[in-house]
This record gives structure tokens, sequence and C-alpha cells, in this order.
């Protein structure tokens, strides 16, 4: 058949002329999948959830296994159902540990997404239980996906203060893999972990609305969450995990530093001292 309508990704989504991966599943095998991939950021925008679901196959781990290698191909995007998994990235011959997944999360992502050799390798530190999506399906649903994506988000991505010293090209990773979050009035978003909540009575700190952002404390500084932070009518967050946000944020690392010393000196005109965040 000859065709000369121009090529239109768009009309690309409903393409069924590629084959549906599918995977059967035991009914616990599918309830233990949706708890892993429940906030799985990648995951949250789409429409064929339950497609990835389908193609999804479970996939064991024994202690010191390289999930993957640094400088393959990629073959697989995996959502972890339990276990701790180094992250180890070579360079000029020295492997260093950056972070670690610990029973929660997902990684794969990138060598599928932007067509790159692995960025970093992963190595299970104890036997755990994985989730793997093969990069055809990945392809077919997220990789698509994410032209949406990028259409939806750019215009409200474009006037986040923090992120103005980026590049428009590392704006759109972001939106790559950011989630999108709504929560209704009074809804915890993130809880104080810390200890010493001040009689356990709660003082309003701060409000932040549309274009600003929160939570990046805790990452900063590797320390717990020292607010909790509630929503205020129905409220719609844009969320990216903490790997991301290492990965992503460097550059807008200084503003935040210089936002978190602002911290210190309203909660010294407030409480008469500082020590929460004293680091
Ligand atoms: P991938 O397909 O490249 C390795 O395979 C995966 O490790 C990668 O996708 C990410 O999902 C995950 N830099 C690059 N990849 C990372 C990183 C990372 N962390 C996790 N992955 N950095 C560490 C951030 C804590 C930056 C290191 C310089």
């Amino acid at each position: 058949k000859l065709c000369a309508e121009a090529y239109n990704p768009d009309d690309d989504d409903d393409d069924d002329s590629e084959p549906k991966v599918i995977h059967p599943k035991t009914d616990q095998q599918r309830s233990r999948l949706q708890e892993a991939c429940k906030d799985i950021l990648l995951f949250k925008t789409l429409e064929k959830f339950s497609e990835v679901l389908d193609a999804m196959f479970e996939v064991l781990v024994k202690p010191q296994e390289h999930i993957i290698d640094q400088g393959d191909d990629g073959d697989n995007f995996y959502v972890i159902e339990r276990g701790v998994y180094d992250i180890v990235v070579g360079k000029d011959g020295v492997s260093r540990c950056v972070g670690k997944y610990d029973n929660k999360g997902s990684f794969g992502e990138l060598a599928l997404m932007y067509n790159t050799p692995r960025a970093a390798t992963i190595i299970a530190t104890q036997s755990g239980a994985l989730w793997a999506l093969d990069r055809a399906t990945f392809h077919r649903l997220i990789v698509r996906n994410n032209a949406k994506k990028r259409r939806m988000y750019e215009a409200f991505i474009e006037c986040v203060p923090l992120l103005k010293s980026l590049e428009l090209s590392e704006r759109m990773k972001i939106v790559d893999v950011l989630g999108a979050k709504s929560f209704k009035n009074g809804e915890l978003i993130i809880k104080q972990t810390k200890a010493g909540q001040r009689d356990n009575a709660e003082v309003e700190v701060a409000r932040c609305s549309r274009g600003q952002y929160f939570g990046e404390l805790a990452l900063v500084t590797n320390k717990p969450r020292a607010a909790s932070v509630y929503a205020v009518g129905e409220t719609k967050c844009l969320v990216i995990d903490v790997q991301a946000f290492e990965r992503l944020l460097g550059p807008c690392k200084e503003i935040m530093k210089r936002n978190i010393a602002s911290y210190k000196e309203q909660l010294v005109a407030l409480f008469g001292s500082c020590d929460d965040l004293k680091h």
C-alpha cells in the first residue's frame, strides 16, 4: 500500500501492528507487581499502564550479581520489588559507588530512552527480586509517551525559577523522568522524620505555590526530613526521584543551598534556634 501522508508520531499512538508482549502471572504475582510499581514515577502519566504490567517479568537475583554493566547496550528497564542495589560508576579507570537503591525505585531507563550505553553498573548486595520490562515494550509505551509529556509540561517547566540556569535539553530530561502526583486538601505530602518536633505542636513556617519547590533539603543534606508538607486545597506536584535529582539538578544545587541558608534564618526567627538544620 502506498501512503502519501506525512508521518505524525501522534498517529502512532495506537499502533497495533507491533506485537504486545504478555508474560502471564498468577494473581499473587500480579498484586506484588502492582505494589512494586505504585510509586514508579515513569508509570504515573501512562494511559496504557496495564499493558506495562502485562509485559513485565520477574527476575530473581543473587548477592553480588551485576544486573547492569556500564557500557553495555540496554536490554531491560527494572523495577525493584526487594533488595539493596549499589550504583557504581567508573571513570578514568576508577570505580566509585555513587548511590544505592534500598528496596524501592527503578533503574535502567536511560539507555532505553536515549539509545546510549548503560551509564552505571548496578550490583545486587543481597538476594532480591526485580520486575523487568523489555526494550521494545519500554519504547512503545514509555518513550512514545515522552513526546506527549514534554508538550504537556514544557510551558510549566520553563517558568520554574529554580530551573532557569539549566539548558532547555537538560530541562526536557527532567520532564522525561518526572511523575505527576495529586493531593487532596490537608493531605500529607512529606512527613517530618526528625526527632525533637518541639512539643509535637506543628507550626506553619512557609507556604509554597506554583513554580516553587520543596523536598530538596533532605536530599542536599542527606538528613531526615526536617519538616512536614501538607496540601492546601487540591494540589498537583511534579516529582523526581533522588537519583534523577542527583543526576540532573547538580547545577541548581548552589541556588538551593542559598535558599537553605534562608530556612535557617526563618527557623531562628520562629523558634530562636536552628539546631535541626545543622549539618
Ligand atoms: P542506564 O540504562 O544507563 C544504568 O543503566 C542505570 O543506573 C541508569 O540507566 C539509571 O537508571 C541508573 N548516573 C547515571 N545513571 C544512574 C545514576 C547516575 N544513578 C542511577 N542510575 N548518577 C548517580 C546519581 C545518584 C550520576 C553519577 C555521576
